[in-house]
């Protein structure tokens, strides 16, 4: 019965393309991301449709902001040794969709994207 509502709850998120998914189950993929002046490292992540996805975000040097447009998402990733940030979300549609840095960083700031490619 649990199961059956998990489901339902993912199917009811709507028209966005990534599903966020705060529930407790294990993650498909848990991929770790390096932010620092002026790029994320990896920039280019591949994950398969369906997949429940877990990034975690740190940061080499400063403050940066893990953002992707297109599914509402945008979390502050703490300074470096300050931590980390997590953030869940399906994958519910094939494409090719766009990630950015969504805090200040300096001069090479506009210059932090990266992309998720979900096959
Ligand atoms: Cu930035």
């Amino acid at each position: 019965m649990v199961v059956l509502v998990k489901l339902l709850g993912l199917v009811l998120l709507g028209a966005s393309a990534f599903g966020q998914d705060q529930a407790t189950r294990k993650a498909d993929r848990v991929i770790s991301i390096v932010a620092e002046r002026f790029a994320f490292n990896p920039s280019k992540i591949t994950v398969k449709q369906g997949e429940l996805i877990e990034f975690v975000l740190t940061s080499d040097d400063t403050d940066h902001g893990f953002r992707i447009p297109s599914a509402g998402i945008d979390v502050a990733i703490p300074q470096s040794s300050k931590g980390e940030a997590r953030v869940r979300f399906v994958a519910k549609e094939k494409g090719t969709f766009a990630f950015e840095c969504s805090r200040p960083c300096g001069a090479g700031h506009n210059l932090m994207r990266g992309t998720i490619v979900v096959k």
